[in-house]
């Protein structure tokens, strides 16, 4: 799953949360059958079968570093990666980004129909708040709650959708460094950031250790968004599993746009450094956290 130069050991770790949680995303999204089948069908389309799982990873070992159990750890490692798939499923549309392609296939809309698409999307959605709030996720309903506001604030409008929201209005406009850091922390740092948060919550820890995996999640977070920019500008088609160029051909306002590649590459890894110092005073229970920095920013899909 990783094609880059990381650690064996965190490449090992990773490809074995991937396929965990590709198995517990089989089992918590529905068969098709039914009158709704089509439906389910496209749910499963664009949650399984590709991904890196990479919000799922962290969530893991957020979990780990806090004590908390792995199993509730899947589920919400499943439930961030349903939202995840959520918002590429309803991103690809003509009406927002326009792909074809996503994850090496067909986009969800073109494999069925735009309707559909949008439907697998809201059921998506909403099907992982379920997930969370079931007592299989956690048996204190006080931990499932603050799972669910936390995940509904890091997805909303103040979080991802409010991003999106930004992203989509600032098109074409003239480059505002400010205003591109604080769209790309909403659209893609919250949701990794609750991602590294989550496993505080399941495992009750500390609110030291919870706002320190928070600031090292909008902190990567961020770090990932801008890599991702770079691979529309330097990455490869076949690799990505996706188009590129496209950010510029649709005058998107991104760190490339504002600071060039080589500005762009320089803030990555500041903020990958500044995230990684948060770990110190943490012992090797860290290392996959700082291991994951580096993974970001040598990613190249
Ligand atoms: C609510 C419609 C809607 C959109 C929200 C997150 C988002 C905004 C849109 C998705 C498209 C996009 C390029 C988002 C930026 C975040 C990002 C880099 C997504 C790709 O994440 P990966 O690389 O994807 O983890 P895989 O396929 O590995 O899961």
């Amino acid at each position: 799953m990783t094609d880059v130069l990381i650690d064996t050991d965190l490449a090992g770790a990773m490809a074995e949360t991937a396929a965990a949680v590709d198995e517990t995303l089989g089992r918590e999204l529905p068969e098709p059958d039914g009158p709704a089948a089509q439906l389910y069908e496209a749910m499963r389309y664009g949650a399984l079968g590709g991904g890196k799982r990479l919000r799922g990873f962290l969530v893991r070992t957020g979990a780990r570093l806090a004590g908390a159990d792995d199993g509730g750890a899947l589920r919400v490692a499943a439930a961030i990666e349903m939202v995840h798939a959520y918002s590429l499923v309803h991103d690809d549309l003509p009406a927002m980004d326009d792909d074809d392609m996503r994850r090496g296939k067909p986009s969800c809309h073109v494999a069925f129909d735009e309707a559909t698409a949008i439907l697998a999307g809201d059921a998506l959605l909403t099907r992982a708040f379920e997930v969370l709030a079931d007592e299989e996720t956690h048996p204190s309903p006080a931990i499932r709650i603050e799972l669910v506001r936390a995940l509904a604030e890091a997805a909303g409008g103040l979080g991802m959708v409010g991003g999106q929201m930004i992203d989509l209005s600032a098109q074409h406009e003239a480059v505002d460094f400010e205003l591109i850091a604080v769209l790309e922390r909403m659209k893609t740092g919250a949701l990794i950031a609750f991602g590294c948060e989550a496993g505080a919550v399941l495992g009750d820890a500390p609110a030291a250790l919870r706002a320190m995996l928070r600031a090292y999640g909008y902190d990567v977070g961020l770090a990932f968004q801008i890599v991702d920019d770079l691979l529309d500008v330097t990455g490869e088609e076949a690799v990505l599993g996706k188009k590129v160029g496209k950010d510029a051909a649709a005058g998107k306002a991104t760190f490339v746009a504002a600071l060039g590649v080589e500005g762009a590459r320089r803030e990555a890894r500041s903020l990958v450094d500044r995230a990684v110092a948060r770990l110190d005073g943490f012992g090797p229970d860290a290392d996959a956290l700082r291991g994951f920095g580096d993974y970001v920013l040598q990613r190249r899909s």
